[in-house]
């Protein structure tokens, strides 16, 4: 086997909601093997700050200001970045949100505002990409899924929602376009040090640690949260031509959790 087909070099990833997070250490772990990185973000002061961060870890990014939810902001993106930087190879659809709320407690409004950012935004994403890659006859596009993909858990009903749909639409990309040479997979992180989840991980007013951190550590093998650059990995091989007969897959970044019942008490 050629080492070569690891290597993102002359390939170009969009990685959506990518200033920090997730997002940025995927897009890090691809620029690292050889990828033009472009990302967007809602706010013109968060893309700044992601160039920032970029520029700081040595990055020649481009950022885009765009909500994934606006296909009228999507379709008008996609053409600048193709006219500056080139043809989306790879599409990282990131960009989410959460609501931690008992779902007798959740208003429509925010039950739908979950679903369209984390469900209806990468499918517009994924509409806006893949006319290119059937053109160019590749492309890749890694869906962020979740555990809660595949398990539910109190609070957290439109998130699950989302999660779970992102799994069905990234299998049915795959049924849909494989044909044309685009692989379409998930990655599922398990539980991640990140903004999304600092709640989770917050010292309690007397210095206890969060329950839930104690919950996640022993749900996990490894007895820990996981770190946001433990995903570039998988990601890496996903984006390239290594992975081109994998399709329709949700590959966990879990550290164990979905085969572990937990550690006893
Ligand atoms: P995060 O720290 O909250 O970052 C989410 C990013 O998405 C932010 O940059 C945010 O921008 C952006 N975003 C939100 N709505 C957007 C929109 N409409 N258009 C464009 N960008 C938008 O989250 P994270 O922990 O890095 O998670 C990233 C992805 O991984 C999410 O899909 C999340 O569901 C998933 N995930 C996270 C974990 C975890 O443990 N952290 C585990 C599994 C899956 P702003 O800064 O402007 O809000
Ligand atoms: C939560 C967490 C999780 C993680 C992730 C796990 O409240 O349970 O935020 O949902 O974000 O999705 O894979």
């Amino acid at each position: 086997m050629n080492m070569d087909s690891f290597s993102l070099k002359g390939k170009v990833a969009l990685v959506t909601g990518a200033s920090y997070g997730i997002g940025f250490a995927i897009a890090s772990g691809m620029a690292a093997a050889g990828a033009k990185i472009v990302f967007n973000d809602v706010k013109q002061e968060f893309v700044d700050k992601g160039l920032a961060n970029y520029a700081a870890a040595g990055i020649d990014a481009k950022g885009y200001v765009c909500d994934v939810t606006k296909e009228d902001q999507v379709v008008p993106m996609i053409k600048q970045i193709e006219e500056e930087v080139g043809v989306v190879d790879i599409l990282v659809n990131n960009a989410g949100i959460i609501q931690r709320v008992p779902m007798l407690d959740v208003a429509v409004e925010d039950f739908t505002k979950v679903i369209t950012i984390d469900l209806i935004g990468p499918f517009v994403m994924a509409k806006a990409v893949i006319p290119s890659m059937i053109k160019k006859g590749h492309g890749k596009i890694i869906n962020i899924c979740s555990m809660m993909s595949e398990l539910g858990r109190e609070t957290v009903s439109s998130y699950a929602a989302a999660k779970g749909g992102l799994k069905m639409l990234t299998k049915n990309i795959c049924a849909e376009y494989g044909a044309y040479n685009i692989q379409c997979n998930g990655i599922g992180p398990g539980y991640i040090e990140t903004p999304q989840t600092a709640p989770l991980r917050e010292r309690q007013a007397d210095g206890s640690r969060h329950p839930f951190d104690s919950f996640i550590c022993g749900r996990t093998p490894a007895g820990r949260w996981l770190k946001p650059d433990e995903l570039a990995g998988p990601a890496v091989f996903l984006a390239s031509d290594a992975s081109n007969a994998v399709n329709g897959h949700i590959l966990y970044v879990d550290g164990g959790i979905l085969a572990y019942i937990g550690k006893q008490p």
